[in-house]
């Protein structure tokens, strides 16, 4: 086997100097790829980090008999106690005193089994489809509202999307209205989680150490989080007593009236709560952040706006847009997926090892480098889906062909993950597709757009999540209001 590369790290604090980077951690760990290679490691505390961004190494992570996803350390609970039973458990013994949602959950969590069970189907194309009018709903008000600033105002596009999938998801989940688009301030379960995911993604950033001695920052973290969870009850409450009466299409009831066809079991209220909590954060910046790079991308590539444009034209006219035509857009999808390639907006997952994977296994390429149990495998899926070696030398530039379907499928699998992988790859990813696409086909038949600012330079937010950050737009209505 060979040594992992690694930068020098230093004493008490590891390698964490290293992600200090200015603009953004990710940014550090995409240089340190630069300097060190495809793989190299961190020392974080205790535990390795190792980073990966080869495709090839990449497709050996994505075998799931060897290697399983390890739950975010920024947002992860402390290590769940014992729990009573089996199957669901009671949920009251994790470490704050509340279940895992989906996304922060291990695999060997029967919370984790019993929900995804229950929402898969919930989540599939058909429920999705159902959810075609309320997302509707939501972009129209986005229309209205960039029609009447009309086109001398400054648009702040990354706001205004994430109001859009926001009160999208809010919607389709559990029939609530956030109304942000009639308001300034946001909603104060808004508020609470904004609050609770800088905190979130500031302690990724800290030693514990520190974070433990911020005491104020721990206590507003509790509350924020509190009032998320009061807000869910509240929800569930109210919908248990008037009942769903939506069917299956609403995720709420799905939770609510779903049994689980491995056990019989409906979900604990708290799983629920968890669970819609879980729901409103993945299901928004993501796909705000998707939408607001398309637009950058598109801004910036005056061929592929034109391109995406004309589809548009050609398929939807003046027409309202349906299910049925937003389905006849290859080049429109292609650009969504070039845009997730260069700029995936959740752009790192991690992985460890599988319980019990030893010998050959437990290695990359094939031994050359060992893994150990504790390893942390961190994807930097951005630096990976530009490997040379899979995109050629003009990787980083915005080619939204080699997305198109007939070139998409000859790719090799693991060379397009900006969904996850396996088993615990995104449960909203046609939800997200859906809406993605219905919104960009309506604001390109319906308005031109430009830059405020020609010269805009691509500068990354991070949180959790990326977005492109202080991207002003303006929009003007290409033919009146019909
Ligand atoms: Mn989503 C998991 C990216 C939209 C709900 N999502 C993941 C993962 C990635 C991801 C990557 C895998 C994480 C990991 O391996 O640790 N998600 C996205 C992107 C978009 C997105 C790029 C939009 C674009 N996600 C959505 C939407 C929802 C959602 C919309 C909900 C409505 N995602 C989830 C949930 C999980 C997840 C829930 C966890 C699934 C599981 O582990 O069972």
């Amino acid at each position: 086997t060979h040594p992992i590369p690694h930068p020098p790290p230093l004493p008490f604090l590891g390698n964490l100097l290293d992600l200090m980077d200015p603009e953004s951690p990710l940014n550090a760990l995409e240089n340190l790829a630069d300097t060190y290679g495809p793989i190299y490691k961190l020392m974080k505390g205790k535990t390795n980090m190792l980073v990966v961004s080869s495709v090839a190494m990449v497709a050996e992570l994505c075998d799931e008999s060897r290697f399983v996803k390890a739950p975010p350390m920024a947002l992860s609970k402390k290590k769940p106690e014992e729990k009573e039973g089996e199957g669901s458990s009671k949920g009251k013994e994790k470490g704050n005193g509340r279940p895992a949602g989906m996304f922060t959950a291990t695999n060997e969590d029967p919370d984790w089994g019993q929900a995804h069970r229950i929402l898969v189907p919930a989540f599939g194309p058909l429920a999705i489809e159902g959810m075609f009018d309320q997302m509707q709903d939501i972009a129209t008000q986005l229309l209205l509202k960039w029609a009447r600033l009309g086109p001398s105002s400054q648009i702040a596009v990354t706001d205004d999307f994430t109001r859009l999938t926001l009160d999208t998801i809010a919607l389709c989940a559990m029939d609530y209205r956030f109304n942000s688009f009639y308001s300034d301030s946001m909603h104060p379960f808004v508020d609470a989680m904004v609050g609770f995911l800088s905190e979130s993604g500031n302690r990724a950033k800290r030693p514990a150490i520190v974070t433990s001695l911020m005491k104020r920052k721990e206590k507003q973290l509790k509350s924020n989080q509190d009032f998320m969870f009061l807000v869910g009850e509240d929800l569930v409450k109210q919908r248990r007593e008037k009942g769903s009466g939506k069917g299956n299409t609403d995720l709420l009831g799905a939770m609510i009236e779903g049994r689980d066809p491995k056990t019989g079991l409906g979900m604990r209220d708290d799983l629920i709560v968890a669970n819609i909590i879980t729901f409103l954060i993945a299901g928004h910046e993501t796909t705000s952040g998707l939408l607001s790079f398309a637009f950058l991308n598109l801004l910036k590539n005056p061929d592929a706006y034109q391109a995406v444009q004309q589809e548009v034209d050609n398929i939807l006219g003046r027409n309202a847009i349906s299910l049925s035509r937003l389905s006849k857009l290859p080049y429109l999808n292609a650009v969504l997926r070039e845009t997730l390639r260069l700029t995936p907006t959740a752009p790192a997952i991690q992985k460890q090892l599988a319980p019990n994977c030893t010998g050959a296994n437990a290695t990359l390429e094939d031994g050359k480098f060992k893994i150990e149990p504790d390893d942390k495998i961190f994807i930097l899926i951005g630096a990976m889906q530009c490997d040379p070696l899979v995109y050629g030398e003009d990787a980083k530039e915005f080619k939204p062909e080699r997305m198109l379907e007939e070139n998409f499928k000859k790719l090799p699998d693991a060379a397009w993950k900006p969904f996850g992988n396996g088993m615990r790859g995104c449960i909203g990813r046609a939800f997200a597709w859906q809406e993605a696409l219905m919104v960009m086909a309506m604001l390109l038949q319906n308005f031109d757009f430009r830059l405020h600012d020609p010269a805009y330079k691509l500068r990354i937010k991070q949180t959790l999540t990326i977005k492109p950050k202080d991207l002003v737009m303006r929009a003007s209505l290409r033919h009146g209001m019909s």
